[in-house]
């Protein structure tokens, strides 16, 4: 009978982009979106900095500690790390969880330090095995757009010179990348989640033939 059949999985959207690409704001009304749609649904954001491992990156990122970059690195790593289990097991019962943030900010904002013994490589190698996205959503901004919206915060990353870094960054990982949708994120609120919430759908239209998610 029908209460035989297996739950359907939910899938795991992660949206991506530089510091002020809306990514929040999209994140929220995604979520809205899917409720409405009678669709379970989380939202998780990385860094989780409420856990004991988040509390010592809030604590760096505040400026308050300094850590070696490979240390830090490892922390928001472990941070990912730490969630993962959770995150698979609402998927199995049926949640889609859409992750703010994950392994590709991960390496970028690492990698972007240009330390000699931090290449994209080597910020690559603990992300390995983490639950894979169904679908990343890269939220692309320029530099004069993100300009526009307002100055920088006090945290740490949030330069000039950080985020030109890591804008090229994002480009050449997203570039060998297949399964990112770039999203042109220099447009109007409702034209950015329109064409989120398109790649979204045609993602939960193909999650049968995905299978299993995947690491
Ligand atoms: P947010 O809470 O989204 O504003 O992120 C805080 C800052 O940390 C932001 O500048 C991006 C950066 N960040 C996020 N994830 C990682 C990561 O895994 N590694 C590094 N080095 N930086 C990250
Ligand atoms: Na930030
Ligand atoms: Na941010």
């Amino acid at each position: 009978g029908l209460s035989d059949q297996p739950t359907r999985r939910g899938a795991l959207i992660v949206v991506e982009g530089l510091d002020r690409a809306g990514k929040s704001s999209q994140c929220e009304k995604l979520c809205d979106h899917l409720s409405n749609q009678k669709q379970a649904v989380k939202y998780v954001r990385f860094p989780d900095r409420t856990t004991p491992i988040g509390k010592l990156i809030d604590s760096y990122l505040r400026g308050s500690s300094q850590l070696d970059d490979h240390s830090i690195h490892l922390l928001f790593s472990a941070n990912r790390w730490e969630l993962a289990k959770s995150i698979q097991d609402d998927i199995a019962h049926g949640i889609t969880v859409i992750v703010d943030r994950y392994s590709y900010s991960g390496v970028v904002y690492s990698a972007a330090k240009a330390n000699p013994t931090l290449s994209l490589e080597w910020a690559w190698q603990p992300e390995i095995g983490l639950p894979r996205p169904d679908i990343c959503l890269f939220l692309s901004i320029s530099a004069q757009e993100a300009a526009k919206r307002g100055g920088f915060g006090a945290e740490r990353y949030e330069n000039e010179t950080m985020q030109t870094r890591v804008r090229e960054l994002f480009r050449t990982i997203f570039e060998r990348q297949h399964d990112v949708c770039i999203v042109d994120a220099g447009g109007s609120f409702d034209q950015v989640s329109q064409e989120i919430l398109g790649a979204v759908s045609n993602c939960m239209v193909r999650l049968d033939a995905i299978g299993p998610l995947r690491t």
